[in-house]
This record gives C-alpha cells, structure tokens and sequence, in this order.
C-alpha cells in the first residue's frame, strides 16, 4: 500500500515495508522543535503502519541535508543548552528506540547536532560529496554527555577530536573509512542504491531487527559512570553554557559573524 503524509515540517510516504522521512523545513532544517516533533510524529506513523525500514533523507538535491539544531532556539539565560528534554535529544532517543532499522540517506552538508541525528541512525548512506561537521566549539556550545558518547559509539576517539576541534566539514569517504558512514555513492544512484538496500533489509526479519536493535543499544550504553565522575561532567559542561564565550558564540553566530572567544 502507497500513501503519502505532509506533516509542516517533513513529508512522510510509504510503500509497503519502507517507509521515507523527508524533511522540508526551509533551506536548511533547522532542527528546531517544530521538525523535532514532526520526526517523531512521523517515526510513530511508521510504527503504527509496521513499516520494516525507515529512510531519513532531505529533499532530493539538498545543498543542506540539515544545519543541527536551531540556533534561535537555544537558550542564553544559564541554562543547559543540551537536557534531557531538549529536542534535538527527543529525536536522537526516536530513532535510536525505534524498533525498526532506520537509514540515514545522505546528500548535502550536516552540521552539529544533526552529525549525531544522522549518527544515530542505523545505517548511513552518503553521497559522494556529503559533509559533515561537528560544530559545538564553532559556537562555544557544550556538547551533552550521552551526545559525546553517540559520537564515540560511531567513530574513534580521534576523529571525534579533530571533528570538535577544527569543526570544519569532513568527507563522506573519510567517515566511510573510519566505518561511520556505510556507503558512498554518486549522488545520482544515493536513492536506487538506498531503496535496493531497504529492500533487502525488509525481506528479513523484522522480529531479529527489534530485538537486535535493542540489544546493540543496551549494550552501546552500558558504560558505568559514578555519580562523582557525572557531577563532574555537569560542572564542566555548566563552566561552558555559563560562561561568557557561549553567550558569544551564539551571538556572532546571529549576528553573522566571526566569533571572538577569550576562554572564559
Ligand atoms: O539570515 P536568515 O534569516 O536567512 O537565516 C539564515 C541562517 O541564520 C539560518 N540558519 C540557521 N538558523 C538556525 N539554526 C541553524 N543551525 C541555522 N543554520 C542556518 O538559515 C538561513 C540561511 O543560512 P545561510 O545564509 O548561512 O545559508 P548558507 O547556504 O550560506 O549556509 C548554510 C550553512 C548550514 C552552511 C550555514 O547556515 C551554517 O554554517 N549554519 C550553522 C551550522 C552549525 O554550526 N550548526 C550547529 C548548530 S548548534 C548544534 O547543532 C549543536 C547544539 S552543536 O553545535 O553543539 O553540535
């Protein structure tokens, strides 16, 4: 069965076993939380139709797949930046809760916190000329600690570091090598190439997916961390979202603007 779902943000069809999440929120896709909610709306209508694949994808020809979290919607009065209940962690929590294999289908350029929404993702598939930057430091934004580890699970300690560090936008192919990315392919083949494997995927079956699924994110998640070491972890994220620097980022970033951070 074919249908199709334009929710405000992001455009939903299915057919049969695979389901697309398209989203469509301006130029860029802002992860504000408008699109937030209408990923995980759209997430629900793939559940309650038992769509065994789900792809996540931008609009065909994107020049931004999504530019992470909104700015706008970040907030400057000393609060934490990054909670629980922040929206771009709802959607990070959607997909990786959800109980079929989602794919991450890749073109245009991925900034921040929409690295680790496409991270998240079960598999990704990624044009060739698809980038991707980790941007927290660009804007004196402290990254949150189940954010950090998401990014570990995928690519090694040093990547990440150079990834947070310089935030400039690394390869497709340089991701693929260090295993985060599965596939890269001519823009022109991303979605027969991404659709072939869906169908693959959706002749097995769906109950190993579930069940799997769950068991690789107990397991990714089972790291101890004792409450001093995760006080201390708050403390310094708290030095960081309270500090004068983050107030700048954001700012300049508004402002259009090269940032100029002083370490304080
Ligand atoms: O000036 P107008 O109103 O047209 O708006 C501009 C931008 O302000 C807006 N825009 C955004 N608005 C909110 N949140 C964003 N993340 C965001 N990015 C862009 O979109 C309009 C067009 O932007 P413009 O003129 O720069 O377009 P462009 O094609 O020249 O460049 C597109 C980008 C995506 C390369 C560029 O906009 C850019 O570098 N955006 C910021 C990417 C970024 O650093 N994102 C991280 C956001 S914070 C986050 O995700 C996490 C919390 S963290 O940083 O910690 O990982």
């Amino acid at each position: 069965m074919h249908s199709t779902r334009s929710l405000a943000t992001v455009v939903t069809t299915t057919d049969g076993s695979i389901g697309t999440i398209t989203l469509q929120h301006g130029p860029v896709n802002a992860l504000s939380k408008q699109l937030i909610d209408d990923i995980c709306a759209a997430m629900e209508q793939m559940d309650s139709e038992a769509v065994q694949v789900v792809i996540l994808r931008a609009a065909p020809g994107a020049k931004v797949f999504s530019a992470g979290h909104d700015v706008r919607e970040l907030p400057t009065n000393g609060r934490d930046p990054l909670t629980y209940n922040d929206p771009l962690r709802q959607a990070v929590r959607t997909i990786e809760n959800h109980p079929a294999p989602v794919i991450a289908m890749v073109e245009g350029s991925v900034w921040g916190g929409a690295c680790e929404l496409v991270m998240s993702c079960d598999l990704v598939i990624a044009a060739k000329d698809a980038t991707f930057a980790l941007t927290p430091a660009k804007l004196g934004i402290p990254y949150n600690l189940s954010g950090t580890l998401n990014f570990l699970k995928v690519a090694g300690m040093h990547l990440v570091k150079e990834m947070v560090f310089a935030a400039q936008p690394v390869t497709a192919d340089r991701l693929a090598i260090s295993g985060v990315v599965n596939h890269v392919v001519p823009r022109g083949q991303l979605e027969p190439f991404t659709l072939a494997l869906a169908r693959r995927i959706a002749e097995t079956s769906p109950l190993v997916h579930r069940i799997v699924k769950e068991e690789l994110r107990v397991l990714g998640n089972a790291h101890p961390l004792n409450p001093e070491a995760y006080e201390r972890i708050q403390a310094l994220r708290r030095e960081v979202y309270d500090s004068n620097d983050y107030q700048e980022g954001i700012k300049a970033f508004l402002e259009k603007r090269k940032p100029v951070f002083r370490g304080k």
